[in-house]
């Protein structure tokens, strides 16, 4: 038995009053976040510097008594531990260098190089296992290969993935070693997180829904499988959250296709078939529109109502549908908390 609520449901509990955890939960909403990043300079010092993002990531606990503590970092840090230049421009985002043939992909490192740049990530995890409240679960992360292959390739965020897709089908081998060389890279960095203090890991795959159904196998199955059985082999209590975010139809079997423990769910997907056809499964996490922490109102309580309610047949852990934006209410988050736990 465990005190700890996010742990039960995964390990398939129902719960009345189910946990709860927002993804970007620590973020520009949150004065206290934005204060903090000052202090850091800028985005990537904040990532690094662990003092600095245990502080981050405790502050939404602190404020709400979230059931789950999501480490501070970025799935854009493990392509910089692989050797790409990462920087993040002031309200645009991420860019990195990209790869278009063969000589980019021959610079990067070895997988085995990235604890060299991310062992200061390990710090923040070792950091607060001794400072979250003992029911608070400790959420370790990283990009699922396709997703983070999206980012390498076109060397920022794009609508379409095109870059990706166009080297995914016009050099099928290079895309192949590159997919090889994060799914490595994921492996070790998620284990050492793990070795570090993390109790469940979650992989993000935001770009997972651009892949046409023939590839949707190749590409965000087949990698997420691999690792996760990799980390199952290691640390076979370990369990591990999936976001294929717009698969659609494919949310149903993605969970038995590839060893997820939970399957978190965006919010275009309709939470009465999600509990038919992937709770099923197992634990099911998210779905409320982020929006609705803008605009807040009745419709939020009755959203996360609804949402509490369609999923009270089995395991589930309460989330969004997508990452909370900076515009977000921090007020609406006591509103949707006070609907969730009355
Ligand atoms: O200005 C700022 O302070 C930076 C905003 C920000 C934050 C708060 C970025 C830049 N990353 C993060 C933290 C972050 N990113 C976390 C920390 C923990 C938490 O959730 O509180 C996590 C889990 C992520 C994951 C992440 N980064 C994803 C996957 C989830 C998703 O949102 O789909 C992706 C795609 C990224 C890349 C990234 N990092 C930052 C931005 C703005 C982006 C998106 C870039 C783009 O597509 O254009």
């Amino acid at each position: 038995m465990t005190s700890k609520k996010i742990l039960a449901a995964l390990a398939g509990e129902a719960h009345e009053v189910p946990p709860v955890w927002l993804m970007r939960q620590a973020g520009r909403y949150l004065p206290e976040y934005k204060a903090t990043r000052a202090k850091a300079g800028d985005f990537l010092s904040l990532c690094y510097t662990p003092d600095l993002a245990a502080e981050v990531t405790l502050q939404p606990i602190r404020r709400y008594g979230f059931d789950g503590a999501i480490l501070f970092a970025d799935i854009l840090l493990v392509p910089q531990a692989l050797g790409a230049d990462l920087w993040f421009v002031t309200g645009e985002g991420p860019r990195l260098s990209t790869i278009d043939g063969q000589a980019d992909f021959d610079a990067l490192k070895p997988a085995g190089a990235v604890h060299d740049t991310l062992s200061p990530v390990y710090e923040t995890l070792r950091i607060l296992t001794g400072e979250l409240p003992p029911e608070t679960t400790l959420i370790g992360f990283a990009g699922a290969p396709w997703t983070v292959a999206t980012y390498m390739i076109a060397g920022r965020g794009t609508p379409d993935q095109a870059p990706a897709h166009a080297l995914r089908t016009g050099n099928p081998a290079l895309f192949d070693a590159l997919m090889d060389r994060i799914t490595e890279a994921t492996i070790l960095y998620l284990s050492a997180q793990i070795e570090a203090g993390a109790e469940v890991v979650k992989l993000f795959d935001s770009w997972a829904g651009s892949l046409p159904a023939d590839a949707f196998e190749t590409y965000a199955v087949a990698p997420v499988r691999r690792i996760i059985a990799a980390l199952k082999e290691r640390y076979p209590d370990i369990p591990v959250i999936a976001f294929p975010r717009e698969a659609g139809r494919a949310y149903a079997g993605y969970a038995r296709a590839t060893g997820a423990d939970c399957v978190a769910l965006d919010n275009s997907v309709n939470a009465d078939w999600a509990a038919r056809e992937v709770q099923c499964d197992g634990c099911v996490q998210g779905n409320l529109d982020p929006k609705l922490m803008i605009t807040g109102g009745q419709d939020l309580v009755d959203e996360t109502r609804r949402i509490v309610r369609a999923f009270s047949g089995g395991p589930h852990i309460f989330n969004l549908g997508h990452g909370i934006t900076p515009e977000a209410d921090p007020e609406n988050v006591h509103r949707m908390l006070e609907a969730i736990r009355g």
